[in-house]
């Protein structure tokens, strides 16, 4: 996808191009090529239907992901940073972002880490339920995987309006639920995730209407668990 900005660069370059050209020159072409890049699916479209349709999964990735990355490339200008440091690291602490231009990272950046999260955790085809540590995890903080499930969509349905649900490393090192509003992380608040589950309605709508307790159900039969068991060692250090 090219931006505006860029098909001005591209422009500009190649005119400087035949410029040097006839100078004999090489022409160095602009290199179009933004600070943040959105991130491809691991899998086709439709890899995760019945229970996520291709539509649904080629408009999130494809326009609504594209559009957090478009805009962060924006504003690059403003807050260099974002080429720099990695979206954890700023997401984490969104104090230190300048004021000028804090809600508009929150929001686009807050959607790129939380959707290159989300791409990841889902998968055609997975285990259908976590083993090893995590298991051992969730059979202790939750008593049987059922029940953290329950807490999940219960998370989830409960959000107002737009968000997400989460299974998280808390700042204490235990497992936890939480909810975030529009684009928030959990990383604000010293959690790491495990699992997240988008409840944008653009996350469902096309195939489950007003139906979010349907939608998170189907969602848990396309859980990349080894996805998750990796997060989970990570998030535990
Ligand atoms: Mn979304």
């Amino acid at each position: 996808m090219i931006t505006r900005r860029q098909t001005l660069t591209l422009s500009l370059g190649a005119a400087a191009g035949i410029g040097l050209a006839r100078f004999g020159v090489a022409p160095a072409l602009a290199q179009a090529k933004p600070a943040i890049a959105l991130p491809p699916l691991g899998y086709p479209n439709e890899a995760l239907e019945p229970h996520i349709d291709a539509t649904t999964m080629m408009i999130h990735h494809d326009r609504h992901h594209a559009a957090y990355v478009n805009a962060l490339n924006g504003l690059v200008e403003k807050y260099p940073d974002l080429a720099t440091k990695a979206p954890a690291q700023i997401m984490a602490d969104p104090a230190q972002i300048p004021e000028a231009v804090r809600q508009a990272v929150r929001n686009n950046l807050g959607g790129h880490y939380n959707h290159s999260f989300f791409w990841e955790l889902m998968t055609p085809g997975g285990a259908k339920a976590p083993g090893g540590d995590l298991r051992l995890a969730i059979d202790a903080a939750f008593g049987t995987l059922e029940t953290l499930q329950d807490k999940v969509n219960a998370a989830g349905l409960s959000r107002f309006g737009s968000g997400w649900a989460w299974l998280v490393v808390g700042k204490d090192k235990k497992l936890d639920i939480m909810s975030t509003p529009n684009q928030d992380t959990p990383l604000e608040t010293g959690a790491k995730p495990v699992l997240g589950v988008d409840v944008w309605e653009h996350a469902y709508y096309l195939k489950y209407q007003n139906k979010r307790a349907d939608y998170l159900k189907g969602w848990w039969n396309v859980v990349n668990w080894d996805k998750a068991a990796e997060n989970f060692a990570k998030a535990k250090g």
